[in-house]
């Protein structure tokens, strides 16, 4: 089984309740074990055009399925609650991430693990670093915990 960590964000409707139902439907998918959630923290919009606050978590999970069938599903449970397909880095109802797969490193043109600007963002390393803080980023190999003490630094959050 794979070891996979997502990020789940929202800044649409009712966040938490659309962060709770992401979960129930990862939960009841047959082939997604969930093994660790962080909180849910609230975060300022990065990137893209003015927009609402976030609420950004990441969710430690099991899966069998390979990591452009688990993209897919995860396409799935975000149109199911509500996504639709809209500006890059623009508001929505549900984000899913694929932020890393064990230590794959993948560079396809729709999937590229991990995630890209996942060592970048406050609002990924945070809740990450709860679950996971001594994973270690495969290209970059550093630790969560140090990547996050980093951008918390250079960012001040
Ligand atoms: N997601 C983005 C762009 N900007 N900012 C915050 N704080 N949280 C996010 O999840 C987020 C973002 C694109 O996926
Ligand atoms: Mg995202
Ligand atoms: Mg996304």
């Amino acid at each position: 089984m794979a070891i996979v960590y997502l990020g789940v964000g929202s800044n649409v409707g009712d966040r938490a309740a659309n962060i709770e139902k992401a979960l129930t439907l990862i939960k009841s998918h047959p082939e997604m074990e969930v093994a660790a959630v962080s909180e849910l923290i609230e975060t300022d919009p990065e990137g893209g055009p003015p927009q609402d606050r976030f609420l950004n978590g990441a969710v430690k999970i099991k899966t069998d399925l390979l990591p452009v069938e688990l993209l897919s599903q995860l396409k799935i449970i975000e149109r199911r609650l509500g996504r639709v397909k809209a500006e890059s880095n623009g508001p929505r109802t549900m984000d899913l991430d694929i932020l890393f797969y064990d230590d794959v490193v993948i560079e396809g043109k729709n999937l590229v693990i991990p995630h890209p600007r996942a060592a970048l963002r406050s609002f990924v390393l945070k809740p990450l670093a709860q679950i996971a803080p001594d994973l270690v980023h495969p290209r970059l190999q550093q630790t969560i915990k140090d990547l996050c003490e980093k951008v918390l630094q250079t960012q001040g959050a």
